[in-house]
């Protein structure tokens, strides 16, 4: 089934010029950008969209992480893309992501902070929606 899932590209991301990069990956799987937008986060927006992560030790560092630079925002569509996406970014870690992931391939000898992922992909239909009202809200 197609479906629309939330693609931020992090700031580490844009500050190593591996937008194109990340793009380029996202289109040569088949997914379709269907919008896209380049942004320095709020806080509001980043407490909201991090809201599941409030309390936890890691959570203030990333709000500050994420909104140290401008982000690049992206609704991706495509064939169970909420689940492809997040296989494509790899797991969390960007040392132990798989090779040929964007989080594997892009990610190691740069942030020894794990938060620096260069990108986040929304984890669940409720996630995708709740986030891609949040990132593109239409007035
Ligand atoms: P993901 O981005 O893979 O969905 P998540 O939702 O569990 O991971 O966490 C959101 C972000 O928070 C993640 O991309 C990086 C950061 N993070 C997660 N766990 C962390 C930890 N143990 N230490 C530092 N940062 C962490
Ligand atoms: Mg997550």
């Amino acid at each position: 089934m197609s479906e629309a899932t939330l693609v931020l590209i992090k700031p580490d991301g844009v500050k190593r010029n591996l937008t194109g990069e990340i793009l380029r990956r996202i289109e040569q799987k088949g997914y379709k950008i269907t919008a896209l937008q380049m942004l320095h986060a709020t806080e509001k927006q980043l407490a909201s969209h991090y809201a599941e992560h409030a309390g936890k030790p890691f959570y203030e560092p990333l709000l500050e992480f994420m909104s140290s630079g401008p982000l690049v925002a992206v609704r991706v569509e495509g064939e169970r893309v909420i689940e492809g996406f997040r296989v494509l970014a790899g797991t969390t870690d960007p040392t132990t992501a798989a090779p040929g992931t964007i989080r594997g391939d892009l990610g190691r000898d740069w942030g020894l902070n794990v938060q620096q992922n260069l990108v986040h992909g929304s984890d669940s239909p409720e996630s995708a929606a709740r986030e891609l009202a949040l990132w593109f809200a239409t007035a």
